[in-house]
């Protein structure tokens, strides 16, 4: 039945260990996924909508994001996986996975999912190939990644990364299963870099569960970029014309549920200006001859924050969900429709919340989820890039590296150079979002927005950017910038931000073109206030200056944070990392 040799081994051992009823093979075929949602409507986990294909469903409050504490990297040796990770011997760990995971499968499917991450015959991609007991998982699968008969095809006497997963709630004979199956005692998130392996257990949650997403895409793939010389990060890849068709493309790294998705599907603000999305989460760039990055999106779908999105805020997006889209966390309005914060002004006098609940506005809680996504495909978004599925990429000009800070981080800057630019990502602190679980609104350091991604020493994920760089010259190297959106003042925004944003874009544009000068300053190169496009912006006189102002107390405080911050990764911290911190304090002095 699987003529993969190595994969039809695999699936045995897993059979034998994880007991399901029955193997269902993935085709990815559309009736494959009717027949799977039909399912799901049955046993209650989805509600069909009436946007046409599209579904809703909600989880159990305990299964509502990623959950960090129960994220490991298993490698054979602890300071491979770095202080910024959790770490467990790989044979513990086996030790202690390996009785969960026998017989969970039973009296569920146990569905083999083959998919690519890349366009499928591109150099750059790479084979997977996920195991999971839940059809929920399978139907976003779908979304998400290539998959089905056309990959396995393409994988033949190919090598792929075995990632399994299972919600860890086995059926004993007879009983009924709930709607949201997910294990209420143990969540475990593992990654085995040296086998590059992945093991998912106890959650059905989009970060945990799609395992082609953080597990593959980002915590193996960055262990296979430094082992094999390219970059696997979590960026959104984008598109940018000027008025007279020129076109450049940007890569930007923020935590999670930093405006990543908005950001990548801009409307502009300003005529003439526009963006086109090649994908708004992932991107793993190449180095090539001609000493330029190249990058490409690994994923097929978009699996987006909806609480906030409107079309006020990012119009395209919402006209990527019109249909075919998996909504899950948001609430159901008594039409059949969905509903979350931020989608209209005033909100409909009646839903069915996340949890299920009726709800009316005064409530005295909110009707989706802070975390609600939609999982949607690419190709429906009416600003996708005619380049996304270029199986060499799209060459990048600038990358944008971001956080949510209240306070310091002006609205933008430009590194000095290249490895200035590897000093500002890994300098990211960002206030932490309903991504993943824990508390809210509490700053943390964030390295390159990959905290909870990188998959191996950070200190060594520095080094690997560093040497990266060599490979371009002053002239093919992308410039490095530095964003934050989110400063305020007396408790207010300075900056609009969405499709305002275009302006601070357009400036970058122009710096990476040599048409504007930029000021020289302690922290890099700023703008001058003149060189941000405020045209047809009602923005009070003075509030520019502010967002992009260089507080020299709020520095020192910085330069010393960071002082403090360093040090954790001892002596795998790049000289050169030191040598910019040692530049950036000397000029606060
Ligand atoms: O849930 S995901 O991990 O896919 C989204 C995110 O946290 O970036
Ligand atoms: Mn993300």
């Amino acid at each position: 039945m699987i003529d993969h040799p190595t994969l039809k081994a695999w699936v045995d051992e897993v059979v034998a260990l994880c007991r399901p009823e029955s193997v269902h093979l993935c085709d990815g075929s559309k009736a494959e996924f009717e027949s799977l949602a039909q399912a799901l409507i049955d046993s209650k986990t989805f509600v069909r909508l009436k946007r046409p294909g599209s579904f809703w469903s909600h989880s159990t409050p305990d299964d509502v994001a990623r959950v960090e504490e129960a994220t490991f990297i298993c490698s054979l040796k602890e300071e491979d996986a770095g202080p910024t990770n959790h770490w467990k011997d790989p044979q513990e760990m086996k030790k202690i996975l390996t009785p969960l995971l026998k017989g969970c499968m039973q009296g569920r499917v146990l569905y083999v999912i083959p998919f690519c991450l890349g366009p499928l015959h591109s150099p750059f991609s790479r084979f997977g190939v996920q195991i999971t007991d839940s059809a929920y998982v399978v139907c976003n699968m779908h979304i998400m990644t290539r998959m089905g008969a056309n990959v396995l095809e393409a994988m033949k006497g190919k090598y792929f990364v075995p990632c399994l997963h299972s919600v860890g709630a086995p059926l004993k004979p007879g009983e009924t299963d709930v709607s949201w199956p997910c294990s209420k005692k143990d969540k475990y998130i593992v990654h085995f870099p040296e086998e590059k392996r992945v093991i998912s257990f106890g959650s059905g949650y989009g970060g945990n569960a799609l395992l082609g997403k953080k597990s593959f895409a980002l915590r193996i793939g960055s262990v296979l970029g430094r082992k094999e010389g390219w970059l696997a990060e979590h960026m959104l890849i984008m598109g940018v014309t000027n008025p007279e068709g020129k076109k450049k493309y940007f890569a930007a790294a923020f935590p999670s549920a930093c405006g990543k998705t908005n950001l990548a599907m801009l409307k502009s603000a300003l005529p003439g200006w526009k963006v086109e999305c090649v994908g708004d989460d992932i991107a793993w760039m190449h180095f090539r001859q001609d000493g330029r990055l190249y990058a490409v999106n690994p994923e097929f779908g978009f699996f987006g924050v909806a609480p906030g999105t409107s079309y006020a805020s990012n119009g395209y997006a919402m006209d990527t969900i019109k249909k075919d889209t998996i909504f899950t966390n948001v609430a159901l309005t008594p039409e059949g429709d969905v509903w979350w914060e931020g989608m209209t002004e005033v909100p409909p006098p009646k839903l069915t919340d996340w949890q299920g609940q009726s709800w009316t506005p005064d409530s005295g809680r909110v009707a989706a989820h802070p975390n609600a996504r939609f999982t949607a495909p690419a190709s429906q978004c009416p600003v996708i890039d005619p380049a996304w599925q270029d199986p060499t990429g799209v060459p990048i000009s600038g990358i944008i590296f971001g956080g949510r800070r209240a306070d310091t981080i002006p609205l933008v800057y430009e590194s000095r150079d290249w490895n200035h630019g590897v000093f500002l990502g890994a300098s990211i602190s960002s206030e932490t979002t309903a991504a993943a679980k824990g508390v809210l609104g509490k700053l943390r350091h964030d390295p390159f927005a990959m905290l909870p991604f990188c998959g191996y020493h950070m200190g060594d994920y520095f080094a690997h950017w560093i040497q990266e760089g060599k490979k371009g010259t002053a002239k093919t190297l992308p410039h490095i910038f530095s964003v934050n959106w989110f400063r305020k003042k007396d408790g207010k925004f300075l900056w609009p931000g969405f499709g305002d944003n275009i302006r601070v874009i357009k400036w970058m544009f122009e710096r990476i073109d040599g048409a504007k000068e930029g000021v020289s300053s302690p922290i890099g190169i700023l703008p001058q206030p003149e060189d941000i496009d405020l045209s047809g912006l009602k923005i009070e006189k003075g509030q520019l200056a502010e967002a992009l102002k260089v507080n020299p107390v709020e520095w020192k405080q910085e330069a010393k944070t960071l002082e403090d911050y360093f040090p954790l990764f001892g002596n795998k911290l790049p000289p050169e990392i030191k040598e910019q911190l040692a530049i950036l304090k000397k000029n606060f002095i």
